[in-house]
């Protein structure tokens, strides 16, 4: 199971998790209880073949299945009330946690085994690891090297941020196994409304103060908070930009998305306001809020921010 919301590197971790396993003779599934539009296309290509058709469940059908013996592995989290479907982690007697998230407050402190790895540009990155480490009784399947491949792409926005020389040589073995990066490619494109959406959400942007650019995408649909992480990553590529920060509303909630390349830490910024994530990449979500209102808000934790790292 992974956290709410899958991404790339959630969905991708967890196929490796379920290749260990199947390999290693147990049954696996990956909980998923929602679908989010960014990982639409992994999923549903797998869904439709008869190797992975059975792969996906939802947290209800886990619960009715899970014994006294069943281990979950959570992935890509280790923040309880951030997993995909919280019953199932408290029905859980065994819990094992992959992530590379820092730690903040809450964890998951039940866990009997907990891989938390900060340095790691991905969970993708430590579960292909740990698949090279089991070594001759995992198969690696193409498709599941693609959704690895994936994860640790996303992660690092193309190896060029958190890529270290064990996340190339896992790309490397993933590649030997069968990931095809033009394959992967695919998955990430947008439509072309999404993309006009993205366009003009980067043209809205402002710089506010020491680098950071703030900016709002101006649609209300489901898939807004992706185009916000998107043109977030985008207005990375501005000469003098550390940090972006893009929000959105949908209902009454407004979405964050905040990017960086690490000189500021976008997680501290996100803690501020109740979100989390990493140091260059975090999120946040402000209920109740007017985008002005949300933006006035974000340039407030800039400032203090700022003054704190002073
Ligand atoms: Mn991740």
């Amino acid at each position: 199971m992974g956290h709410r919301v899958a991404d790339f590197d959630s969905i991708g971790s967890a196929i490796g998790i379920y290749r260990i396993a199947k390999d290693l003779g147990k049954n696996c599934y990956i909980v998923i209880d929602e679908v989010s539009k960014g990982i639409k296309m992994i999923y549903n290509m797998m869904k439709q073949s008869d190797e992975y058709k059975d792969m996906f469940i939802g947290g209800q059908e886990a619960m009715d299945m899970m014994s006294e013996k069943t281990l979950l592995i959570v992935v890509d989290t280790y923040i309880p009330h951030l997993v995909e479907n919280q019953a199932v982690l408290e029905k859980a007697k065994k819990v094992v946690v992959f992530d590379h998230h820092r730690k903040s407050a809450s964890f998951i402190e039940e866990a009997v085994l907990t891989y938390h790895e900060p340095y790691a540009s991905s969970t993708s990155e430590l579960v292909t690891e740990v698949i090279r480490h089991i070594g001759d009784k995992v198969n690696l399947k193409a498709a599941e090297a693609d959704a690895l491949l994936a994860g640790i792409t996303v992660d690092t926005k193309g190896f060029g941020i958190k890529a270290g020389a064990i996340t190339f040589e896992a790309a490397a073995f993933l590649r030997r196994n069968g990931a095809d990066g033009t394959r992967v490619k695919q998955w990430f494109k947008n439509d072309f409304d999404e993309f006009k959406i993205k366009a003009i959400t980067v043209g809205n942007a402002e710089i506010y103060r020491d680098g950071v650019i703030i900016s709002v995408c101006p649609w209300d649909e489901e898939g807004a908070s992706i185009i916000c992480a998107q043109a977030a990553d985008e207005l990375l590529n501005i000469v003098g930009v550390k940090a972006a920060i893009v929000i959105c509303k949908i209902g009454d909630d407004v979405h964050v998305s905040g990017r960086s390349f690490g000189e500021i830490n976008v997680q501290v910024l996100m803690e501020k306001v109740g979100g989390g994530g990493h140091q260059t990449m975090a999120g946040a979500r402000l209920e109740n809020i007017s985008t002005d209102d949300a933006v006035i808000k974000l340039k407030n934790i800039v400032d203090e921010y700022l003054e704190e790292d002073k």
